[in-house]
């Protein structure tokens, strides 16, 4: 189920897929300013099993970015619930996009600063029969973003990863890794709030059903940790794998925190 498409011919992404071109496109660029507070009496954001180990995880790079997923007893499988959302949204994969040098790489921007990189956890609907359904609805996916600026800390997470890096070097590489509870990336889930709005998948064919949930706490990331990342080699000689801000079209997007 390869898509193909060119990071560096984004403007023409429509041609092939139209929903490209919708008015409720991700990312977008956030302006503090313009953030509404949530409205009173709603249920915190909650999340269950990303404190469990996996019984397998591997790593893939899938020629637009790396992908990390896990197989879980169902039971543990990591899911979020509340806040925005309604009902059950089942963890699919986590994957990462990023620039050539440190000032861009992040899809969303904060009063038009980018951030080097920029981490996404992508959740399904639980109600839907799988993640290509819940990807025709427009509450299907549930997608976690972290902003992430270079500092000293390393991440035990992306630690984790990047020693594997080297067997995924090139598109369609895949390897099996240690498995690890999803703890170890430090996303104290969203604790100090999170702004939210509607959109869509950043990549063709640019579904318009993802709710976005962007941390307003800026991670860090180490300068090693970004070198890992711009080693993997992407389609297209591709150096950066993030897309350009779209247009709110009147959207609003909403502060919340518990
Ligand atoms: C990445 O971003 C991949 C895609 C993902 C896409 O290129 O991780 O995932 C797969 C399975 O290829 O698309 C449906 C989906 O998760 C867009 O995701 S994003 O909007 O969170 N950036
Ligand atoms: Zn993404």
């Amino acid at each position: 189920r390869g898509q193909h498409f060119d990071y560096k011919k984004s403007d023409e992404w429509p041609n092939e897929y139209p929903i490209c071109a919708g008015d409720r496109q991700s990312p977008v660029n956030i302006e503090l300013h313009h953030v509404r507070s949530m409205e009173p009496g709603r249920p915190p954001l909650g999340r269950f099993g990303y404190d469990k180990k996996p019984t397998r995880m591997k790593i893939v790079n899938n020629g637009h970015t790396v992908q990390l997923s896990g197989e879980w007893p169902a039971k543990d499988t990591p899911t979020i619930y509340g806040g925005p959302l309604t009902g059950l949204y089942e963890l699919a994969q986590i994957h990462f996009h990023w620039g050539p040098d440190n000032t861009a790489g992040s899809e969303h921007t904060v009063a038009n600063q980018s951030f080097p990189l920029e981490m996404h956890l992508v959740h399904w609907k639980k109600s839907y029969e799988n993640i290509s359904e819940a990807m025709l609805h427009d509450d299907g996916l549930a997608v976690i973003g972290y902003l992430m600026s270079v500092d000293k800390n390393p991440n035990t997470g992306l630690e984790r990863m990047r020693a594997s890096f080297n067997k995924i070097l090139r598109p369609q590489q895949t390897t099996e890794i240690e498995p690890f509870p999803l703890t170890l990336f430090d996303l104290d889930l969203l604790k100090e709030g999170y702004v939210t709005y509607v959109g869509s998948l950043t990549t063709p064919p640019c579904n318009e059903s993802a709710i976005w949930l962007l941390s307003v706490r800026i991670k860090d990331v180490t300068m090693d940790e970004m070198d890992s990342f711009r080693k993997l080699r992407m389609e297209n000689h591709n150096e950066h794998n993030y897309r350009r801000v779209q247009p709110l079209n009147g959207r609003s997007i909403t502060y919340y925190y518990d």
